[in-house]
């Protein structure tokens, strides 16, 4: 990263951190998880048993692929919002027939390069256009896209971690950058039992756990702030009113902590508010796609019904 992004990032960090750490209750927002030791630890907990949604999805993409590919047809112009190692593109685009070309979109261009690299090397000969870009913000696809009927991809049920009017937002905007008549193949995790749930997102080896206090240390190393990391724990609760699990960082005492110049009191229980992951239910999911003016033409799931994907039609 360029110094000069490096110290907007920091600025922006240290800012949202200020206000979230102002705020009653005390949150931060979810993204600042993944700097680079937060990718590896997400990385891990996709293997780990508890963590269903990965190897779920993947299952879902492998085992179901022809009546997805069918669906589809051929000559998508696969455009991927934020494409981690491009795992799950190369499953999608072996499946589909002739896909025109793969367009992984990312704000971090170093994020890029491994999935960019990764369809080069899996589909020598396919265009692979990489968009630096903020996909929660409208953006402009490379003009080499041409007529190709274009196919937006969001596996991984990252929209679970927006809120729900940002999810809509996010589905309504990307609609407009894939532009009328496009599709969009979207991973959702369902609504399930509680136990299976927090079981995910708190795992026996507390991979989620170093994970959630990682935040804490980043605060540390990029925002001068002095957090304790042995004075707060993980915890991972389901919220059945909002059918989402949320991820915690309790305070295991009072203390005080310095960020920015300023001092933030913590009671002795008192938690900071650090990712949600909402879960559907099948039935509810178009409306949610329609309000952002997409139709569900199809929905595929496993045995357990623990998963879904999406495909919906603008
Ligand atoms: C990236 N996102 C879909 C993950 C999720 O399941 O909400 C992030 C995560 N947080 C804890 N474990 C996984």
């Amino acid at each position: 990263m360029s110094g000069t992004t490096e110290a907007s990032q920091r600025a922006a960090l240290l800012a949202d951190a200020v206000s979230g750490l102002s705020a009653s209750p005390k949150t931060l927002p979810c993204k600042w998880l993944y700097d680079a030791e937060g990718a590896r630890l997400f990385e891990e907990i996709t293997r780990l048993p508890e963590y269903y949604p990965t190897r779920t999805e993947v299952a879902i993409l492998t085992g179901q692929a022809e009546a997805i590919a069918e669906a589809i047809g051929p000559g998508a112009a696969v455009v991927e919002f934020g494409p981690g190692d491009g795992a799950k593109a190369e499953l999608l685009l072996a499946a589909l027939r002739a896909p025109a070309c793969y367009v992984p979109v990312d704000i971090a261009p170093e994020w890029l390069e491994g999935a960019a690299s990764r369809i080069a090397a899996a589909r020598p000969g396919l265009p692979v256009l990489p968009v630096v870009a903020d996909f929660t913000q409208p953006f402009a696809l490379p003009r080499r896209l041409g007529t190709a009927p274009r196919l937006g991809f969001f596996p991984g049920s990252t929209i679970g971690n927006f809120e729900p009017a940002e999810a809509t937002a996010f589905l309504r905007r990307a609609r407009e950058t894939l532009g009328a008549g496009s599709r969009m193949l979207l991973g959702a995790d369902l609504v399930k039992d509680r136990a299976v749930l927090e079981a995910a997102y708190d795992d026996a080896a507390g991979v989620t756990a170093a994970f959630d206090l990682n935040l804490l240390r980043r605060l540390n190393r990029e925002a001068g702030a002095d957090f304790d990391l042995a004075g707060f724990r993980h915890r991972a609760v389901w919220n059945t009113e909002r059918e989402r699990v949320e991820m915690h960082l309790v305070s295991l005492r009072p203390q005080r902590v310095r960020l920015g110049g300023r001092e933030f009191a913590f009671a002795e229980g008192e938690t900071i508010h650090t990712e949600s992951s909402h879960k559907y239910r099948p039935e509810r999911f178009p409306a949610l796609a329609a309000a952002a003016g997409w139709r569900a033409a199809a929905m595929w799931t496993d045995p357990a019904r623990l998963f879904s994907v999406w495909l919906l039609e603008g």
